[in-house]
């Protein structure tokens, strides 16, 4: 994170996780097509032939506060998912302020999410950071494709679990939206906590989570966008906190990864 109290502007970095082809690039993608004019930067992808990343996508967002002239600016990363780009991971991670994990719904590729979960969380240890103290928002991308995991399942995942967790359709854009919205609500949260961002900027982090919602074309209120979730549980901005809609969620409860791993605690892996 970045803060400028001169200009009233804040930059926060984040990322867009996964295993290869899970989605993350198609994320990008779809935000930047949604994006206003002023609201988007140029989207810089780096592709080979077959859709793999080769070293990482970058799509810078600008947000104006309503009132007055604050300024959100994001800079959304993703890294290549292919297992042997795991040093150009570590590189992109450092400065993170929050992850997204796009995790591939089809059930052949359980195994390559929860590897993802495990590089996420070793290649944040290694730079100094630990995966439990990272805002963290899952998507299960891919929903449109067969012989993908049950909505049972993943709710029942989810509602172990406390990161939010959404469901996607990447490529058609749906599902985009709200993880993108629900990881600027959580790390902003966590910034502001740490570094009293609002009061600094004079702004809340609502009418910032406004004015991005609207610049990229949101037609539900955030609270409901949010609210989308199927598990995990997280303090919305300009509420205590919102209720899960995916029945018991276990805020405290020990979290699981997208393959049902355990995470960080007592060093289980
Ligand atoms: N059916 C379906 N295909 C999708 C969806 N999202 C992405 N894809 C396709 O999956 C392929 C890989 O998507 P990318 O966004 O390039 O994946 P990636 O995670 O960036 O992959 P790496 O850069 O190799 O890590 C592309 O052909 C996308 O069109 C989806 O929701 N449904
Ligand atoms: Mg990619």
């Amino acid at each position: 994170m970045q803060l400028d109290f001169a200009a009233r502007e804040v930059t926060m970095k984040l990322v867009y996780y996964g295993p290869a082809l899970s989605g993350k690039t198609t994320n990008l993608v779809a935000l930047h097509d949604r994006a206003g004019q002023q609201a988007r930067g140029r989207l810089m992808t780096l592709e080979t032939k077959n859709d793999r990343t080769l070293f990482f996508d970058l799509l810078p967002l600008t947000f104006k506060s309503e009132t007055g002239d604050a300024k959100l600016r994001i800079k959304l990363f993703t890294v290549p998912g292919q297992p042997i780009h795991s040093s150009t991971r570590k590189l992109v991670l450092q400065g993170a302020d929050g992850v997204v994990l796009v995790a591939d719904s089809r059930v052949s590729e359980t195994e390559n999410n929860a590897a993802s979960f495990i590089d996420l969380r070793d290649n944040l240890r290694a730079n100094g950071s630990e995966i439990s103290k990272m805002p963290l928002v899952i998507q299960f991308n891919k929903r449109d494709l067969p012989e993908i995991r049950s909505d049972d399942e993943l709710a029942q995942m989810a509602a172990r679990g406390r990161e939010p967790v959404y469901k996607a359709i990447a490529r058609d854009g749906e599902g985009v939206l709200e993880t993108f919205l629900a990881l600027l609500n959580l790390s902003w949260v966590t910034l502001d906590k740490r570094h009293d961002l609002s009061r600094k900027l004079k702004v809340s982090g609502m009418d910032l989570m406004k004015s991005a919602a609207q610049q990229l074309g949101a037609t539900a209120s955030i609270q409901e966008m949010l609210e989308r979730r199927i598990g995990g549980s997280f303090e919305a901005l300009g509420a205590a906190s919102v209720p899960s809609s995916g029945g018991a969620s276990g805020r405290a409860a020990a979290s699981s990864g997208p393959g049902g791993s355990p995470r960080s605690s007592g060093g289980a892996g």
